[in-house]
């Protein structure tokens, strides 16, 4: 007779947390092999918490991107860093990333998030990311301070950029799986509506292509989107919501430049990631302060 062996499921949540453009979703999409989170070489990027997927043999793992933990001056932020800040007590493991070719101290910032750590009472990893801009020697030395600054359960250097590190990484969390159920389904990566993700690869584009506060006073919405099977069509008609009269002009730009450009972008992205050709449509609206204003916060999908 076969002795019948019936492996057991391993799941939890990790929490990726961190300051601002550390890399955290980048390191999310390398994860996934896919991307669902929008990247930009400015900070704030992630505004929400992003759920990731990873499906292993007899696992996975629930990955919470986070946007990046600072000084919060208006609702948007505040609202931001509360993503952030909540998504530790909820988790079974958090990964703290930094970036490793950083050179200013962020002492207040990080207390703050190491005292927050310690109550949460969660093993902590310290993910070292950016080692691909880093000559080896200055590796050490970082991990040798941050190894007094908390009892951080591992110290990881990655490369969310190249891959460097990151199945290492993985596979330590694999590990330090409890048992648990099986959440969700093999094909779910995420649990965000495609909607959503669309308009964040709009907002990406404008996060890199434009300069200013333009990008951080943006909120896009899907306020269209209606699939042709028949034609392999998806049109979507998205607003980009600026929040002075002064931004319309400069986002559509020249005889309208900017906006066929930041269209043009986007529209690559958004057929790659729904697999079908898309006809897409922006224009732009004036929501006067909405960063400030709690109802438009709430209309634009930024509360808790
Ligand atoms: N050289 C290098 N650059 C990286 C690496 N990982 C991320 N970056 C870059 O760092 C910048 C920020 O990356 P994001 O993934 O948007 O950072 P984030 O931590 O999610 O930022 P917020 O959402 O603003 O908190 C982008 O320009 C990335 O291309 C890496 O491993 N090496
Ligand atoms: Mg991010």
């Amino acid at each position: 007779m076969q002795a019948e062996t019936t492996e057991k499921f391993h799941s939890g949540v990790v929490a990726i947390i961190g300051r601002p453009n550390v890399g955290k979703s980048t390191l999310l999409n390398r994860i996934l092999g896919q991307k669902i989170a929008i990247t930009s070489p400015k900070p704030q990027t992630t505004r929400n918490r992003i759920l990731g997927v990873a499906h292993f043999d007899h696992g996975q793992i629930l990955f919470l991107d986070t946007p990046g933990i600072h000084q919060a001056k208006d609702r948007l932020n505040q609202f931001m860093v509360e993503q952030a800040m909540s998504s530790c007590g909820e988790v079974d493991m958090v990964l703290y990333l930094i970036d490793a070719t950083d050179h200013a101290p962020h002492n207040a910032t990080e207390e703050k998030i190491f005292t927050h750590l310690r109550n949460c009472g969660r093993p902590v990893y310290l993910v070292i990311n950016k080692i691909d801009a880093l000559s080896r020697e200055r590796l050490l030395p970082i991990m040798q301070s941050y190894a007094t600054k908390y009892p951080f359960a591992s110290l990881v250097p990655i490369s969310a950029a190249t891959g460097d590190g990151v199945d290492l990484l993985v596979k330590m969390l694999r590990d330090a799986l409890p048992e648990g159920p099986q959440y969700y389904s093999e094909d779910t990566v995420t649990d965000l509506p495609e909607r959503f993700i669309v308009a964040e690869m709009v907002r990406e584009q404008l996060l890199r292509q434009m300069r200013d506060e333009i990008p951080f006073m943006v909120a896009v919405v899907v306020e269209e989107f209606s699939e042709e099977p028949e034609r392999n069509l998806v049109v979507i008609k998205a607003a980009i919501n600026v929040a002075r009269d002064s931004h319309k002009g400069i986002v559509i730009g020249k005889q309208g430049a900017m906006i066929r450009a930041l269209g043009q972008s986007a529209r690559r992205d958004i057929e790659k990631f729904l697999g079908c050709r898309v006809y897409l449509e922006l224009f732009v609206k004036v929501q006067k302060d909405w960063t400030a204003s709690e109802r438009m916060l709430r209309e634009f999908g930024y509360h808790s």
